[in-house]
């Protein structure tokens, strides 16, 4: 899983880490130091006025100066140092970043997240100094690591959590996406991984348009005992979906698994269909169901749904294919939204938790 951008990136590191010319630069810099000030003394002037005083003055004076010498004043004082440091030079990261940016495209990372991920990496290297002994490959490494990782830092969507807080009413869970990505059988994974939480479900086949489709969800809710609320082909998905949530109020089921048809966001008459499907019955989740094998253009269909419907998160299918990981990285950046699952093989028991962390370890391991 993810071999070739690991591939990839060994390759990019080894040339950079060789490449990489380090110059060191001399700087002043500006520290803050503090000082103790002296303990204020008496003026001569007013060691006369206090001879005056009466001793309980003069006592009340003597105890405000010991009161002001426990504080410790202090001063803060500006002064040139000058340090040497040691960073990449900008001309060298020039060529680096290049290397960098053609490593990721080939991975499918799509162009503007390449961009963004690049220009990130460059802030992070110049505002890094090398340490004594670090070499240029271990800053490179670090530096790129950081940029995926904020990358991939956008929010967390933890499905179970959010179906047992919602209990007013059944927790409608849509799933979307292009012909083929997984969405089917990411419901029957979904069924299953929620029944063993002890969670109940039911299918609301929404896919009235592929023949077969309805079969095909069907045979899903039979081996998995599932109940299911189908119409013939051609009838309203939206009315599908709205029926199988009446149902799942009145049986006190927990989840509603919508399906719905394969469709391109070119198809105005579809992605008209998702969008009447959203409106009516207003879904707790949506999820986007890429195919990880489609590379760049999963991120690009994520973005389009997006768009049109607003996605809540994204599940990763066909990751078990040898699949280039760059969808990963460029899905959660252009829909702001996680991956919270990965599909991992043909059977309902495969699909794993989307670990961002995981995902940099694999990556950079
Ligand atoms: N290897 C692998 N195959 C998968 C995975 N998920 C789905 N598939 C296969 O991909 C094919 C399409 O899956 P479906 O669930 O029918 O896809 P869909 O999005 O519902 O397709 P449409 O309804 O036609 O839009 C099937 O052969 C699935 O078995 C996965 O994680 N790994
Ligand atoms: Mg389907």
């Amino acid at each position: 899983m993810f071999g070739n951008l690991k591939k990839k990136l060994k390759g990019f590191f080894d040339k950079a880490g060789k490449e990489a010319e380090t110059e060191e630069v001399e700087e002043e810099v500006l520290v803050e130091t503090e000082e103790d000030l002296e303990a204020p003394k008496l003026s001569a002037k007013k060691k006369t006025k206090a001879k005056k005083e009466t001793k309980k003055e003069k006592l009340e004076e003597e105890k405000k100066i010991e009161d002001t010498k426990a504080e410790k004043p202090k001063r803060k004082r500006s002064i040139l140092k000058k340090i040497t440091r040691r960073h990449i030079s900008e001309k060298s990261l020039d060529s680096i970043l290049w290397e960098l940016e053609l490593a990721l495209l080939e991975n499918d990372v799509a162009k503007e997240v390449t961009e963004s991920i690049t220009a990130d990496t460059r802030e992070i290297l110049l505002e890094t100094d090398l340490k004594r002994g670090d070499t240029a490959e271990n800053a490179i490494t670090s530096s790129l690591k950081a940029a995926i990782e904020n990358t991939l830092d956008v929010g967390d969507l933890n499905i179970i959590e959010k179906i047992k807080e919602n209990e007013e009413r059944p927790t409608l869970i849509l799933f979307v996406g292009f012909n083929g990505s997984g969405k089917t059988m990411t419901i029957g994974k979904f069924a299953q991984m929620l029944q063993s939480q002890g969670i109940t479900v039911v299918m609301a086949a929404g896919d009235t348009f592929r023949a077969a489709a309805i079969e095909q969800l069907d045979i899903h809710a039979k081996v998995l005992k599932v109940p299911i609320i189908k119409q013939q082909r051609g009838s309203d998905a939206a009315a599908v979906i709205y029926d199988a949530v009446e149902h799942a109020k009145a049986k006190g089921i927990d989840v509603v698994l919508g399906d719905t048809a394969g469709r391109s966001h070119a198809d105005s008459n579809l992605m008209d269909e998702l969008k009447k499907i959203v409106r009516v019955n207003n879904p707790d989740i949506t999820i986007f169901v890429g195919d990880s094998l489609t590379g760049n253009d999963a991120s690009e269909q994520a973005k389009s749904f997006n768009d049109a419907v607003g996605i809540d998160a994204s599940v990763l299918t066909k990751a078990d294919c040898d699949v280039k990981g760059g969808a990963c990285i460029s899905i959660s950046h252009m829909t702001g939204k996680p991956i919270i699952y990965l599909g991992t093989g043909q059977g309902y028991e495969d699909i794993e938790e989307f670990n961002p962390d995981w995902f940099v370890e694999k990556v950079f391991e």
